[in-house]
């Protein structure tokens, strides 16, 4: 064969007979402050938790259910067709134990992203991984996939009865006794009320790559180098604060797409959002925890970057010298998308109402609680806003799939802000978000702490 028939052919042959990824979801047993535990995960048969690909390729996976119970994996944050969404029982059927299903689509994105389970409670299980699409320019960096998670020795379900059991009994206010969401001295609540809720859920663990603070994951990185930290919250029910400690960061994009970079050592991450932060190692032999402090309490979780030949430090501390703060806007309102991006006159705006019953424990879009919803209407192509208006003391991290939306107004100010898939609406304020409605199908939007989304704040656009 000649070289260019051989190169056509090779070309031809890696297009059309490239084997799919294999994803299994399965159990993994970990250590949780000593004790071992069984948990799940969803890993390739080499043992690559969840999924890397590059710009441009097909997504093109088997995923395999290996599990005792039926389970749908949903790619959050991919723009894709809507029958490949993987939502159980709204886009797809459940996979059933020992069985399969095969997605492929060709990915129009890069970043970091993330899939989960889309099925019931089972993210509390920690279905979970990272969906990380390189570009070129990223083999300059050494990669870390850092993603936080929350751990329960109770089930999802024995979770969600406690909130339901605690709140009749609470008219209003969640977990008193913990002080969560008190306005505690020398805390910097920014712009946010004097009352709110935080954490309605208190976990044994905060866990960082299924590690915890006993055994953290320790990463071998080169003095003088830079690395991409891709950071993914993937707690069911915990806001974080990532902390880097002594490294200086610059955030260069949020939920999978770049930002005018942002310098700083502190940044946020709700439930369901990425950051990119890339940190440049000095010089020296050091080990550089990179921490992820839970919002309203002490609770720290983390892995350690060090330069060392072997790293010093075998532990991280549990909890910081200080409560976190809540999450609040003042990052959000400095993101800027680093694409011009232009939807055009705005088409249609929907008003969304975020609301709760606190002492049945139920939330609602618009008075509607989920499965008794009558999703929107929205015409394909227009160019379509969504106001959220939250009128709950909780913070709501809204996600909306299959779609990137621009940040365009927080609290009246109008902002050249961020595409993302998830946005922190805070308690008692206004978030407008703006996208075009260019593909068509069923999008789940929802908000991603598990228990509010399961006790009812769910609902989906009807795209057509
Ligand atoms: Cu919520």
């Amino acid at each position: 064969m000649k070289l260019k028939n051989l190169i056509i052919f090779t070309l031809f042959t890696s297009i059309v007979f490239a084997n799919p990824v294999i994803l299994e979801v399965k159990q993994k047993i970990i250590s949780v402050n000593g004790k071992s535990v069984k948990v799940s995960t969803i890993e390739q048969p080499d043992g690559t938790w969840g999924y890397w690909g590059k710009l441009g390729e097909s997504f093109d996976v088997i995923v395999r259910n290996k599990l005792a119970e039926s389970t749908m994996i949903h790619w959050h944050g991919l723009i894709l067709p809507n029958n490949q969404d993987g939502v159980a029982g709204v886009t797809n059927s459940e996979i059933n134990p020992g069985k399969e299903f095969h997605f492929n689509f060709p990915l129009q994105q890069s970043g970091s992203y993330w899939m989960h389970s889309h099925d019931g409670m089972q993210l509390q299980d920690m279905i979970a991984a990272p969906l990380i699409i390189e570009t070129p320019e990223d083999a300059k960096y050494q990669q870390v996939v850092v993603m936080f998670q929350d751990y329960s020795s109770k089930s999802a379900n024995q979770v969600l009865k406690g909130l339901q059991a605690n709140n009749s009994d609470n008219m209003g206010h969640m977990n008193h006794d913990d002080m969560h969401g008190m306005k505690m001295d020398g805390m910097d609540m920014g712009d946010m009320d004097d009352m709110q809720d935080i954490n309605d859920v208190k976990y044994d663990a905060y866990l960082t790559n299924y590690h915890d603070n006993l055994k953290p994951q320790i990463t071998q990185v080169k003095p003088g180098t830079s690395v991409k930290l891709r950071f993914i919250n993937s707690a069911s029910a915990s806001n974080f604060w990532i902390n880097l400690g002594k490294l200086k960061g610059t955030l260069v994009a949020v939920d999978g797409s770049p930002i005018k970079p942002i310098a700083g050592s502190k940044f946020q991450l709700a439930m369901g959002q990425r950051s990119d932060i890339i940190v440049d190692i000095p010089k020296v032999s050091a080990d550089f925890p990179i921490l992820g402090q839970v919002e309203g309490i002490k609770s720290q979780t983390g892995l350690m970057l060090t330069s060392k030949s072997k790293s010093s430090v075998q532990k991280l501390a549990n909890n910081a010298n200080s409560a976190a703060p809540a999450l609040n806007y003042n990052e959000e309102l400095q993101l800027h998308s680093s694409d011009p991006i232009a939807f055009g006159k705005v088409d249609h705006t929907y008003k969304i109402k975020l609301t709760g019953d606190m002492n049945k424990y139920t939330w609602q879009m618009n008075g509607e609680t989920w499965p008794n919803i009558t999703p929107p209407k929205v015409n394909y192509g227009d160019t379509v806003t969504f106001e959220f208006d939250n009128q709950t003391m909780m913070s709501h991290p809204m996600h909306l799939h299959g779609y990137n939306f621009k940040v365009v107004s927080i609290n009246g100010k109008k902002i050249d802000g961020a595409l993302r898939d998830t946005i922190l609406v805070m308690p008692h304020s206004k978030v407008t978000v703006e996208f075009k409605a260019d593909h068509k199908g069923k999008w789940m939007l929802h908000c991603h702490t598990l228990y509010h989304m399961h006790a009812g704040m769910m609902t989906y656009i009807d795209v057509e």
